[in-house]
């Protein structure tokens, strides 16, 4: 099987920014994606060169088009790979073959009689680089870029488009995967509901040199999408290269709904004019904005996707874009949001499984792979969700449902936290009759974790090969780089030595931290006073409503040096804050990560040994074997850190 992915080519009179890098994370997650399927896939991206939007942006730069072509096409390709990005291909339009190609099926295109010479009155849009129709116009204005186009009377080529309109509508009909999601393919069937107009694929170039000039006729250059266009073919080396034979009958193109006309009429029109076969599917995604507002440079909104890289690094841009889009729809993007990604899903679920599965192997079997004995019902349980999730994850990472793949994967995160917490391998670990099914707990974690490694591969490369690392494997390894061998359980090795690697996803700040915020909205007066004498058997109702308790997550815990009761705990309720417990008689610090517990979260800060504890833990006291020992509260199911207790 092959994959043939491409993204559209970027027009190089802009700066790549934020929309531009999510097409291209996903055609590149895509590639991934099929190659740990097993496929052979080609992945191509590049830039749209020629047009008015291009000279226009090379005279405000003082200088000859190709010299401003090359700098901003350069600024494209070095972006990708800080965003991990690996096109195998990345076309440019001024790349002489592609010159060659394009005035090849012009001549073609022209000899079978679908191009004709003709005068044309219409409405221009600069910006949309296009003839516009009366019924596109909103309030006398181009809907894109709100201002009314030009009326020009010219001679021109036009492309028989209408002729090819029944075809198209037919083969869409035909085929019910060939745009998808459905809302974009019937938005081209209602378009084509109404007769097409033939298509003008000309510019005089008294009006536009920087084109590919028409082989018939020298006076005209070709109009800029009939040029970008054929840009897909071109690239794998039409009509006799031998990567066309082998990509083009799969091919897949990724846009956004901005482009999705010349994508869904042009192009497939253009194809049928000139003999080759329509490209398989159209995927069409929807738009960013900025904290609800429109990207544009003159509000001065525009994300660049160095900076996104500079300040949380590439993994959790992908993560964030992939599962942040529901693919169609439009999509809005703050650093809050991505703040909230990082900690909930990243660091706290993800990298918290991570740290603390390893963490256990090393304390309790010197780091290395343990050997699995018998299963019990609840490891059966969790090989089925472990099977669940791959096949979940394959089907909606096929059918471009990124988000819902994503969330599928965390739903198993959940669930491997939760085999933990629930097998309590701290426990066992503390009865020697039970090495076995200790063994079998952390093997099967371990599973977890790789079965993870290998899911999460195509969307945060980086991420997966410190993961396989942190497992004693190398990336390449078919455990964590093939859903076809890897995706079965009991793989890993005993006897591997996991290596020790740095936190997967650090913790950001939000901006919340202060534990001043920890009593919520309640007033100066309120927090300031007193809590009620413990000492009569009643308490008022207000009394009571006083204290504020709630769900905190425990994210680390250590000993206090000198201490032998105190453990330091930072806990997550919703924002961080430091706890001192007495609890080190009975718990170490390794196995509370994790762990939810019931604090009161309004005491008055109070330092013990030099640290200051900002809160209290709430434990029972009870007896066992003539002993008293304290056992940390919990709640029922795992609840949303500061969930309040009442
Ligand atoms: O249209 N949200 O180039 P272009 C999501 N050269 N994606 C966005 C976006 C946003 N706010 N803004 C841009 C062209 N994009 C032509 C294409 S192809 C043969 C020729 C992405 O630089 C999205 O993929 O204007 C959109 O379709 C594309 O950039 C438009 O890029």
């Amino acid at each position: 099987m092959t994959t043939y992915i491409t993204t559209p080519i970027y027009y190089v009179n802009a700066q790549p920014h934020l929309g531009h890098a999510y097409t291209t994370i996903v055609a590149d997650t895509y590639s991934r994606f099929r190659r740990l399927c097993g496929e052979k896939v080609r992945f191509q991206t590049g830039t749209d060169e020629h047009g008015d939007k291009i000279v226009k942006a090379a005279e405000n730069q003082n200088v000859q088009p190709k010299e401003y072509v090359d700098k901003i096409s350069a600024m494209f390709r070095s972006t990708w790979p800080l965003l991990e990005v690996e096109p195998d291909h990345f076309i440019r339009t001024t790349d002489v073959d592609h010159v060659a190609v394009v005035q090849e099926i012009l001549q073609k295109v022209y000899d079978s009689g679908d191009i004709y010479f003709d005068e044309y009155t219409g409405l221009y849009c600069q910006g949309c680089e296009r003839y516009l129709t009366e019924k596109e116009l909103v309030d006398g204005n181009c809907p894109d870029h709100q201002k009314p186009p030009k009326e020009i009377a010219e001679q021109n080529y036009f492309f028989r488009m209408s002729r090819y309109q029944q075809q198209l509508i037919d083969h869409i009909h035909n085929n019910p995967d060939f745009i998808t999601p459905e809302r974009y393919r019937n938005e081209v069937l209602s378009f084509l509901s109404e007769p097409l107009e033939d298509l003008c694929i000309s510019r005089p170039k008294s009006r536009l040199t920087w084109g590919i000039e028409l082989p018939f006729d020298d006076k005209f250059v070709t109009y800029v999408w009939f040029d970008a266009l054929i840009n897909y073919l071109t690239g794998i080396g039409y009509p006799d290269g031998p990567d066309f034979a082998e990509y083009w009958s799969v091919a897949e193109h990724v846009i956004a709904k901005d482009i999705l006309k010349p994508h869904a009429i042009y192009w497939p029109t253009m194809l049928m004019a000139t003999g080759v076969p329509l490209y398989q599917k159209l995927h069409v995604h929807g738009y960013w904005n900025i904290d609800d507002t429109k990207m544009s440079k003159s509000i001065g909104n525009v994300v660049r996707p160095k900076e996104l890289v500079d300040n949380y690094g590439a993994d959790t841009i992908r993560y964030f874009t992939l599962r942040e889009m529901s693919f169609g729809l439009d999509s809005s993007f703050s650093s809050e949001g991505i703040v909230a990604r990082q900690n909930a899903d990243l660091a706290n679920d993800l990298g918290n499984l991570f740290s603390r599965a390893t963490a256990m192997v090393r304390k309790y079997r010197q780091g290395k792979v343990p050997e699995p004995a018998e299963c019990t019902e609840a490891d059966r349980e969790l090989q089925a969700a472990a099977q669940t999730m791959i096949r979940d994850y394959r089907q909606l990472m096929a059918e471009f449902l990124f988000h819902r793949g994503l969330q599928a994967v965390w739903d198993f995160v959940g669930v491997a936290n939760r085999y933990i917490v629930s097998n309590e391998p701290w426990a066992l670990a503390k009865d020697p009759a039970k090495v076995a099914r200790l063994d079998t707990v952390l093997y099967n974690t371990l599973e977890c974790l790789r079965l993870l490694t290998l899911v999460l591969q195509p969307v945060m490369p980086g991420a997966a090969i410190k993961m396989a690392a942190g497992l004693g494997l190398a990336a390449g390894d078919e455990r964590v780089s093939s859903l076809e061998k890897g995706g079965l359980w009991n793989l890993l090795t005993p006897g591997t030595e996991l290596q020790t690697i740095d936190a997967l996803f650090p913790r950001l700040d939000d901006g919340k931290k202060d534990a001043k915020h920890a009593g919520g909205k309640k007033s100066k007066k309120e927090k300031n006073d007193p809590l009620p004498e413990a000492g009569g058997d009643l308490v008022d109702f207000d009394h009571f409503q006083k204290l504020d308790l709630r769900v905190a997550e425990i994210v680390a815990a250590e000993p206090i040096k000198k201490s032998k009761k105190l453990l330091k705990l930072l806990v997550k309720a919703p924002e961080e804050r430091t706890i001192v417990a007495g609890i080190a008689e009975y718990y170490n610090a390794d196995e509370l990560i994790g762990k939810q517990v019931l604090i009161v979260a309004n005491l008055k800060p109070v330092k013990m040994m030099g640290v200051s504890s900002q809160g209290m833990v709430l434990a029972a006291r009870t007896q066992g074997d003539g002993k008293e020992r304290l056992v940390l509260s919990s709640v029922s199911d795992m609840v949303v850190p500061g969930s309040k207790v009442a």
